[in-house]
């Protein structure tokens, strides 16, 4: 399909400020790890070195929940709701000045487009700030009775398919409830957290009440396994979510874990089918298919098939693969090289069940993690690639027939995070979203955030709710007697 020459566009990188080393962010300051120890952090679009970033060890997390400790026991939890919503509403309001800087960033360091990171993530992370901040001197209303208390120390480990965005979920509703909060970022995305910790100074946020811990899994294993945090806050693989669940086990900590999902995009025959195709597209091709509530399963009404195949292969076919950093490019950089082999051994064992790849024509760059959008036609619910989350571009297209068939197939997985429905009439999509065990149901849309809105899973994509008052309510206890 011939489609328009776009001459490139780059958004400029100046804008943004990059250290060659960075330490960690304890007690209001940027600080040495005990151990000397540091890890690159590199674009991953072109593999080049942005920063060395400090290693935190057991004994910096240690530094840093008391610090957290402190910070919650003599300021934060004693500061009126009022007081706290300030520090947060300027929070909000920094971050949507220094907006680019934080796009930019996020693009270099994770491989996203400047499209998504610009448009998408950091105008939803002003507006988790902004949110939460209202509902500081509101807590009453959380549905806990009156003055609920907050948890203590929440300790918070996130991943790097939306760095800064994960990191506005956990914090803007635990500072609001009176928490204060110890987190890690993820290894490969580290730079706009740091980045973070700058507007936390420039917003005078008292010292401690926000402490970022850079490093790996072992970094993030030392945090929820200290004894001096009361709440685990994690959003990553089911892998890594089960260990946590069994580490906090028998201890009196609360626990939230937002994990992986493998969720049904269901398309029938009535639906309107370009505006099901751009759904199906932002569905899995949005930032790179690295998102927990991808649409990675497509279920497609059987007598409709064969025409939603055909302009899904001619809308895939326009998509621009390539720089992160060029406006035109609507698919950017796989987030890092073991991503990259994940998503070819996987989608291997497609070939090898028997499933048929397609890919349009593109040329990937030479350097850096790239990955074909693709779909798979001829899936059964046997196929791995149906089953497991791949988290990349890669589409598993399945067939149905009757309403009961889709929901069946629908449900036929481990996970619960979100599903996608398709069909003019409303009346189908309350029955049909009424039986998805999913925490998120999107009827004729897909990948849509609101920080009021309620996010999170059933089966092994978790448990717990971000977003809305019930966010809120997971980083509080009512009061004794209140209830
Ligand atoms: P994980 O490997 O689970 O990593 C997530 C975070 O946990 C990272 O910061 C990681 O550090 C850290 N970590 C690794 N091992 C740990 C341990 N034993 N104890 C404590 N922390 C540990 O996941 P990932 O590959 O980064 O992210 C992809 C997964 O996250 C996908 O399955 C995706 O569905 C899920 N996800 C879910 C959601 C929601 S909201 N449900 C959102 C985004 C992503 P390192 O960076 O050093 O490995």
């Amino acid at each position: 399909m011939s489609v328009f020459e776009y001459a490139p566009a780059p958004e400029s990188r100046s804008i943004v400020d990059i250290a060659s080393s960075y330490g960690l962010f304890i007690d209001g300051d940027f600080v040495d790890g005990t151990s000397g120890t540091s890890f690159k952090t590199i674009n991953p679009a072109t593999e080049e070195v942005l920063s060395e970033v400090s290693e935190a060890d057991a004994a910096d997390v240690d530094r840093a929940v008391a610090a957290a400790r402190r910070a919650h026991d003599k300021v934060w939890s004693t500061m009126a709701g009022a007081e706290r919503a300030k520090y947060l509403f300027r929070i909000a309001r920094i971050i949507a000045e220094r907006a680019r800087e934080f796009a930019v960033l996020e693009s270099l360091d994770n491989g996203k487009p400047i499209r998504e990171s610009r448009d998408v993530d950091v105008p939803l992370v002003a507006q988790w700030f902004f949110y939460y901040a209202g509902w500081a001197d509101k807590l009453d209303h959380v549905g806990l009775g009156v003055r609920p208390r907050p948890l203590g120390v929440a300790g918070q480990v996130i991943p790097w398919n939306f760095p800064l965005m994960m990191l506005a979920w956990k914090v803007a509703p635990a500072l609001a409830a009176g928490n204060t909060v110890v987190l890690k970022p993820a290894e490969t995305t580290p730079l706009t957290a740091l980045l973070f910790a700058e507007v936390c100074q420039q917003a005078d946020l008292p010292a401690g009440v926000v402490n970022i811990v850079t490093g790996a899994g072992a970094t993030g294993q030392a945090l929820v396994e200290h004894p001096g945090i009361d709440k685990v806050a994690f959003t990553g693989s089911t892998a890594v979510g089960k260990a946590i669940a069994r580490s906090v086990a028998g201890t009196n900590k609360q626990v939230t874990l937002e994990l992986g999902g493998k969720a049904a995009n269901i398309v029938f025959d009535d639906a309107p089918i370009d505006q099901a195709v751009e759904g199906i597209v932002n569905g899995i091709f949005f930032n790179q298919g690295h998102v927990c509530c991808a649409g990675s399963r497509l279920l497609v009404q059987e007598n409709v098939a064969e025409e939603l195949l055909v302009r899904l292969k001619a809308r895939m076919s326009t998509l621009r693969v390539g720089d992160p950093l060029d406006k035109n490019t609507d698919v950017g950089a796989i987030n890092s090289r073991e991503q990259l082999n994940r998503i070819t051994d996987l989608t291997a064992a497609g070939d090898a069940e028997g499933a048929e790849r397609w890919s349009p024509e593109c040329v990937l760059p030479d350097n850096g993690f790239w990955f074909k959008p693709t779909i798979f036609t001829g899936v059964t619910q046997a196929h791995r690639i149906a089953r497991e989350e791949i988290f990349g571009p890669v589409l598993s297209v399945l067939t149905f027939r009757t309403p009961d068939e889709a929901v069946a197939k629908a449900n036929n997985t481990p996970y619960g995070l979100s599903a996608g429905v398709w069909t003019e009439k409303g009346s189908r999509i309350l029955a049909i979203a009424g039986q998805l065990r999913a925490g998120v149901v999107w009827a004729n849309t897909f990948n849509k955030f609101d920080p009021a809105s309620p996010f999170g899973g059933y089966k092994e994509s978790g448990h717990g709710r971000e977003g809305g008052k019930q966010g809120l309510a997971a980083y509080l206890q009512a009061q004794e007697g209140d209830r």
